[in-house]
């Protein structure tokens, strides 16, 4: 393809990270005509961007891996329990030279817009290089997590000093050892950062705004035992993942907080921080829905943080408060309380003088204090679930543009489709289980979910499918009124969209849990997909 051309296909995949291969490869599969469009220089979505120091899923590999594919499952060998960044990033090489996903995707090309032609029943993808592509099907794997979002802080544009994006990291190593280094930023990511920057710096001074809740991941190497035996039983693992609430094998318990008497449900916290990973989602079952066992537990971990900080005001410090538990994800870190009782590590309080400005050299408080910087990095998150599908023009039938329908919000049918916007599948997409559940697993399903529905399209002769608006709005009942049984909305995240000036409030994420999202696609798709309206094909006049 070239400048200005136009190339006549079946579907068109956005984006190549683990959802959109796994599109790539099943819709080739299919014998479709496809094309995959990827800003990046090669496949890994997320993984390709966030090279930042001490990148790492806090998904146990086991879990956070393609289950489609037995050969892949036996050939490829993780090395740790919790995989970094580069392991995983050559697993999705891995798995792109395995099924040459290489030869229908585009690298280096963002799409600029997206239009329905109804007449012709096919989407006009244009891309920056001019090129056109006209398909049937336009699926959207653009990720939840991949839009930066910079943060609205006066005079970052001045900065002299080297400015670093967690998620636009440089290709090669960056040394700190000898420099003045600013972190914005203390989410998941932010956190990670300090864990491997605080290694080997000159002065490190992490910018917080709330603090985070972090727990222990004591990651390990895995044993080559270990391996042998979960390749032996891979298959009952994904099956036991499909089944759960969070796609991936996980400690759980039907077991509420106050069930237990003191010194037992002490117990079980203790032996959570000890073992760590996932450990404390096998404590209690009513952290996320009882406020005061929420409580219980927060407290427990600002305990532990007052133990390992050596200073008292620093340690008061990084105690979060106000916010309940795993109502922003907590992250699991190696050491990262630690690392402030490092001389040269600095947390800086903004909750109490927060930045006023970014100079040319630093940054300057609200109360006077001046930061010399060298370098600053930014860890300051993203626009999520929606961002990445408003940054270019998505029009369906009549003219309809995706911003207008979602400016009040993310609405949408099973996470996946929306009503207006014929033949157009999200994968990941907002209402959906997203970030709560296994992403590799819901892109699996996700995708699944497509090809058996162009199955049945193909078998009736159907050329277009469409969720009705009455479908839409019972999902997003159902969303709305699970999102008000859990504390995840209680907590200013980008979970409920509050990092954003002006995007509208509200937690646009399923929490029924993956296996009950997984039972309403089977429901949706049984006997005929009653909630979708299909359209005969046209016999289309090739472009
Ligand atoms: P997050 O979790 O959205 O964290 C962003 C952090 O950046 C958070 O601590 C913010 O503080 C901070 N932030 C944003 N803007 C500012 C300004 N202006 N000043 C100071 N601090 C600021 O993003 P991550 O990349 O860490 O994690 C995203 C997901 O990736 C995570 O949920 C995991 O699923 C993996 P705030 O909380 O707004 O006070």
């Amino acid at each position: 393809a070239g400048r200005g051309e136009t190339v006549r296909l079946d579907a068109v995949v956005v984006g190549a990270g683990f959802g959109g291969m796994y599109a790539v490869h099943r819709l080739r599969e299919r014998g479709m005509r496809i094309v995959g469009i990827e800003a990046g220089g090669d496949v890994g979505g997320v993984w390709y961007w966030n090279r930042y120091p001490g990148a790492r899923c806090d998904l146990m590999c086991v879990d956070y891996s393609y289950s489609f594919s037995p050969e892949i499952e036996q050939e490829w060998t993780w090395s740790e329990q919790f995989a970094a960044q580069p392991e995983i990033l050559a697993y999705a090489n891995f798995v792109a030279d395995k099924l040459k996903l290489r030869d229908s995707i585009r690298f280096n090309t963002r799409v600029t817009g997206a239009v329905w032609d109804e007449d012709r029943q096919l989407w006009s993808v244009t891309v920056d290089d001019g090129t056109v592509y006209e398909a049937s099907y336009c699926v959207l794997a653009t990720g939840p997590l991949s839009i930066p979002k910079d943060p609205e802080i006066p005079g970052l544009a001045d900065f002299g000093g080297e400015l670093y994006r967690a998620q636009k990291w440089p290709h090669h190593e960056v040394d700190f050892s000898t420099k003045r280094v600013g972190l914005i930023g203390t989410g998941s990511t932010g956190i990670q950062i300090v864990t491997e920057v605080a290694k080997d710096v000159g002065e490190f001074y992490v910018f917080q705004r709330t603090p985070s809740f972090t727990l222990p991941m004591r990651n390990d190497k895995l044993d080559p035992d270990y391996v042998e035996e979960i390749k032996a039983h891979y298959a009952g693992l994904r099956a036991a993942a499909n089944a759960s609430a969070l796609g991936g094998v996980r400690p759980s318990t039907t077991r509420p907080y106050f069930s237990l008497p003191p010194r037992q449900r002490r117990q079980l916290m203790e032996d959570a921080w000890r073992m760590g990973g996932h450990a404390f989602l096998g404590t209690f079952s009513d952290l996320l829905t009882n406020p005061d066992a929420n409580e219980q537990v927060a407290e427990f971990v600002r305990a532990k943080i007052g133990e390992v900080v050596n200073d008292p005001e620093t340690a008061e410090a990084l105690k979060p408060k106000g916010y309940p538990i795993f109502a922003r994800r907590p992250c699991l870190d190696t050491d990262y309380y630690e690392m402030f009782n490092r001389p040269n590590v600095h947390l800086v309080d903004l909750l109490k003088d927060p930045i006023a400005e970014i100079t040319p050299t630093g940054v300057r408080l609200a109360g006077g204090t001046e930061v010399a910087l060298d370098a600053l990095i930014l860890a300051t998150g993203y626009d999520g679930l929606t961002g990445a599908m408003m940054a270019f023009d998505i029009v369906g039938r009549d003219g309809a543009n995706l911003r207008d329908k979602w400016s009040h919000g993310a609405e949408s049918y099973l996470g996946l489709m929306l009503a207006g916007f014929p033949n157009l599948f999200m994968v990941c997409g907002a209402n959906g289980p997203a970030a709560l559940a296994n992403i590799i697993s819901i892109n699996e399903q996700n995708v699944n979910w497509l090809c058996a529905l162009l199955d049945h399209m193909e078998a009736e002769g159907l050329g277009t499918f469409e969720p009705t608006p009455q479908a839409e709005a019972r999902w997003m009942d159902l969303v709305h009124t699970l999102a008000e049984k859990t504390l995840l909305s209680k907590a200013q995240t980008w979970y409920v969209g509050a990092n954003v000036t002006g995007k509208t409030r509200g937690l646009t994420m399923f929490t029924g849990g993956f296996s009950k999202y997984c039972e309403h696609c089977a429901t949706a798709a049984a006997g005929g997909y009653s909630e979708l309206v299909f359209r005969p094909a046209v016999s289309l006049v090739e472009a």
